[in-house]
């Protein structure tokens, strides 16, 4: 057994210095569990709310105070008293609390704070490994990672449109093996860069941020660095682009910088097949805007069967919004963010109805991020094909992927 006693959150920093919740629940037995919850940048409109403080005097109005003093009188009263075992009756509590559409009430961030705290404690109660708890025994499979190494669009400030071009190595035998090839290519491609007076700072999520002369030179780059690391670009790493297309979205047209005359969603689509064509893609995640439903079908009706399809805006992790997806034959994958939605039970929720339909799922980061890795045992705990989140430096990112390598070293 194991009853929640108490509950103590803080406001710490994410990897961007802005402030972010790090939540612990305290139960009778003295065993303690906790979670910092992630912020992203390109967030979609459809997205629940983060709650801030709104307090100009403080870290630009960004500190998370009021959420602490609800997590402190509302939330404890609720939940005090209860078994930490019991996620769903936790999460269900906090929704009721909450009462609205997007979370704007108590805050995406502040609900899921509290509910990665209960499964991580509970998971100790248990004594079993996080992913155990939260997937059973039957969860042995590491995912493909999909490693951002040049960052563009919102999360650097350069000359990119897309914001995320990452390696896909999905031919490595082991996901030790995968890391090693992701982070030997990261420093062929630095080299690469430095020779042609390129910048090698980064972006956000670790990646490289230099200008470019268009959107495909990267490519380029990456096909050279894969190759420089001894590695084919078709048979052993492929490239993943997030192209967050909502970014640039405008009057129903996607404004890309280097295109003279906005593209309609056809044209966009065409943009997209085309790359796919002459280069070695494996997925595309929001190729289309949020609320272009038009332009997805078309998108997943030509790339399908060539490549995973992702949206991520255009779901939010909300199982309506996927439900309405596999309606309209929208997309093939989902990428799955908890705090888009609030909670880990409406999280499991979509991934149960992604796995139903067979649409892939896969696991990912936000751009803020801390040291926490809850992210890599959930990946795991749902046998998740894929995880996302970001370069192999900065320790944000490596947390995870750290996470990753002891969980498959402890199960061989
Ligand atoms: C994305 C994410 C993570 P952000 O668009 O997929 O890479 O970015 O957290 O800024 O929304
Ligand atoms: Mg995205």
């Amino acid at each position: 057994m194991g009853i929640i006693e108490s509950i103590k959150a803080y406001e710490i920093l994410d990897s961007r210095g802005v402030p972010t919740l790090l939540t612990e629940i305290v139960l009778d037995n003295g065993i303690k569990g906790s979670a910092a919850v992630p912020s992203g940048a390109s967030t979609g409109i459809h997205e629940a709310l983060e709650l801030r403080d709104n307090d100009k005097k403080r870290y630009n109005g960004k500190g998370v105070l009021k959420n602490i003093e609800l997590i402190n009188s509302l939330i404890l009263d609720a939940i005090q008293g209860l078994d930490i075992r019991d996620q769903k009756n936790i999460d269900s509590i906090l929704l009721r609390l909450d009462a609205t559409k997007n979370k704007s009430k108590l805050g995406a961030n502040t609900l899921l704070s509290v509910s990665l705290a209960a499964a991580n404690t509970a998971a100790k109660v248990n004594n079993l490994e996080l992913y155990q708890y939260i997937g059973g025994i039957n969860t042995n499979l590491l995912p493909i990672p999909l490693v951002n190494v040049i960052n563009g669009g919102a999360h650097a400030n350069n000359n990119l449109d897309i914001q995320e071009y990452m390696l896909a190595p999905l031919g490595a035998k082991t996901f030790n093996e995968a890391i090693r090839w992701c982070s030997e290519i990261f420093f062929n491609l630095k080299e690469l860069l430095k020779s042609n007076n390129y910048s090698t700072s980064v972006g956000d999520e670790g990646g490289f941020a230099s200008n470019f002369k268009n959107n495909y030179e990267p490519l380029e780059f990456l096909l050279k660095a894969i190759r420089k690391s001894k590695l084919s670009p078709e048979k052993d790493v492929r490239i993943s682009l997030d192209v967050a297309s909502s970014e640039f979205y405008k009057q129903n047209k996607y404004k890309l910088t280097a295109v003279q005359k906005p593209f309609d969603s056809q044209k966009m689509v065409s943009f997209l097949s085309d790359i796919v064509k002459k280069y070695p893609i494996f997925s595309i995640e929001d190729g289309c805007a949020e609320d272009d439903w038009q332009g997805w079908k078309y998108l997943n009706s030509q790339l399908k069967n060539s490549i995973f399809v992702v949206g991520d805006d255009l779901f939010v992790t909300d199982k309506n919004r996927l439900a309405k997806g596999i309606k309209n034959n929208a997309a093939n994958t989902i990428l799955v963010k908890p705090n888009q939605i609030g909670t880990l039970t409406e999280t499991l929720d979509t991934i149960s109805l992604a796995k139903e339909n067979n649409i892939e799922t896969i696991i990912s980061h936000r751009s803020g991020e801390t040291e926490d890795n809850f992210i890599a045992d959930l990946c795991v705990g749902t046998n998740s094909k894929m995880i996302k989140t970001g370069s192999v430096t900065r320790s944000e990112r490596c947390s995870k992927y750290n996470r990753l390598l002891v969980i498959e070293r402890n199960n061989n």
